[in-house]
């Protein structure tokens, strides 16, 4: 008798569990009753949170309630009700006439003291015994009710007394488009380098549209798109990676800030959109060679001036910025009469360190180099003229002189040759041969800087 006790007890146990595993993952009722001709099992689903704690009981009253209870709501299975609602409707707002789609009357609602079972936290929906109507009781967001999950359904019944009937209920909540996609932050900075590879990446932050299906987040656009275009991967969450790809070098010479804008669009009907300013700043590369103002430049100095005069400036430019734009000269003649009779400074002026003697050297050709941090270079040279100070005396050379001449002789008869010379040129090297009046003698010309002494 005992045993026998036992085994009833673990049964029941047992099959209360069974129950509670089908109503908590397949949202299954599970009903079973005793009997005094066997015993009856019930399952079925479609009640969230109907009934589900099975007793055994010993109250002969009790057992026929179930009983009863069971068969009703089995029988409701196949007259269950649904309804579709978009979340976000008002309060009071007609869910569905669900007299009329049980086969109620009002009478019956009102003596049956029909109500909305639930077990849910929050009851949104309820019923209207008057009108015989299930109304909006709470606005729904679907986002916070059901997030990504979908359908997103509420599950309740419609319960009766005397006697007692219970109708299951599910009402859909759909989704409308409510939520733009939208970024954490409104703005990303990046610094890249003007000689960044193409195809270099670079991440992005995802949106978020906690809508759902055509409502949720579809695609990125990024603009303008003349450098970078995107990239989406799908991630194993369902979301996607976003990158933008470097596709046309940057160029710090050209443009050394570029703005641009990344949205996010959902499919939604309006459409809605979320944006991010993304803001690159183009690093330098020493990608530029100094170049000099002038291909050659003239200059003129003249002759015996003081050392530290300044020559003439030159300049030459590089496109790049701070080091890379930072500009030495040198002058880069091997010969050393050149390199040591001028210098030049940083700032490109060029100035004499040396004697500079017209009569020696009339014309100097300097090469002068540019040269920035980088160690990258550009070249020019400067033709520098002198200019000629008189400061040679004429100086003059009888070449042939005859020591005496007789007293008779006749006239251009040639005494002496003379060659006059002086270095300087031009006017100042122009020499006028004259005599002294009292001489019986004449000066001739013969050619160039040659004279000769006559009779
Ligand atoms: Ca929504
Ligand atoms: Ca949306
Ligand atoms: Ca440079
Ligand atoms: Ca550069």
């Amino acid at each position: 008798m005992r045993s026998a006790h036992c085994r009833r007890v673990s049964s029941a146990l047992f099959l209360d569990l069974l129950g509670h595993i089908l109503h908590f993952y397949w949202n299954y009722v599970f009903l079973s009753f005793q009997y005094p001709f066997g015993r009856i099992y019930l399952l079925f689903n479609g009640i969230k949170h109907g009934i589900h704690c099975l007793a055994l009981p010993s109250d002969r009253t009790m057992k026929r309630q179930v009983l009863l209870m069971s068969v009703l709501c089995l029988g409701s299975v196949f007259g269950q009700v649904s309804y579709s609602v978009p979340e976000e409707m008002p309060k009071g707002s007609l869910v569905g006439n669900i007299a009329q789609d049980l086969g109620l009357d009002l009478k019956r609602l009102k003596s049956g003291k029909a109500r909305v079972y639930t077990t849910d936290r929050t009851q949104f929906i309820e019923l209207s015994r008057e009108r015989g109507v299930l109304l909006m009781k709470e606005k729904i967001d679907r986002e916070a009710l059901c997030r990504q999950t979908t359908p997103c359904s509420l599950h309740f019944q419609i319960t009766l007394e005397s006697p007692l009937e219970m109708f299951p209920v599910t009402v859909e909540v759909t989704d409308i488009n409510d939520n733009a996609p939208a970024f954490q932050k409104e703005e990303r900075v990046f610094e890249i380098s003007e000689s960044a590879a193409i195809g270099s990446k670079f991440m992005l932050e995802k949106a978020i549209d906690p809508d759902i299906g055509r409502n949720g987040l579809q695609r990125y656009t990024l603009k303008p798109s003349d450098n970078f275009n995107l990239q989406a991967h799908a991630r194993s969450d369902g979301s996607k990676k976003v990158e933008m790809v470097l596709q046309k070098p940057l160029d710090r010479e050209k443009q050394e800030h570029l703005s641009l804008v990344l949205t996010a669009e959902d499919g939604g009907e309006p459409q809605m959109t979320g944006t991010m300013r993304i803001r690159v700043t183009v690093l330098d590369a020493n990608d530029n060679t100094p170049v000099f103002s002038k291909t050659v430049y003239k200059a003129t100095i003249t002759e015996n001036s003081a050392k530290g005069t300044l020559v003439t400036k030159v300049t030459a430019n590089d496109a790049d910025s701070g080091a890379n734009a930072k500009v030495t000269y040198v002058i880069g003649n091997s010969v050393e009469t050149v390199s040591d009779l001028f210098y030049i400074n940083n700032d490109g002026d060029v100035l004499l360190a040396g004697a500079v003697d017209y009569e020696k050297e009339k014309m100097f050709t300097l090469d002068i180099e540019a040269i920035d941090q980088g160690g990258l270079s550009g070249s020019s040279k400067i033709i520098i003229d002198v200019i000629d100070v008189n400061d040679n005396n004429p100086s003059i050379n009888v070449m042939s002189a005859s020591g005496s001449i007789p007293e008779d002789s006749a006239l251009k008869t040639v005494i002496a040759l003379i060659s006059v010379n002086d270095p300087d040129s031009d006017n100042n090297g122009k020499v006028n041969c004259v005599l002294n009046d009292i001489i019986p003698f004449e000066i001739k010309s013969t050619s160039n800087n040659f004279y000769s002494l006559v009779t």
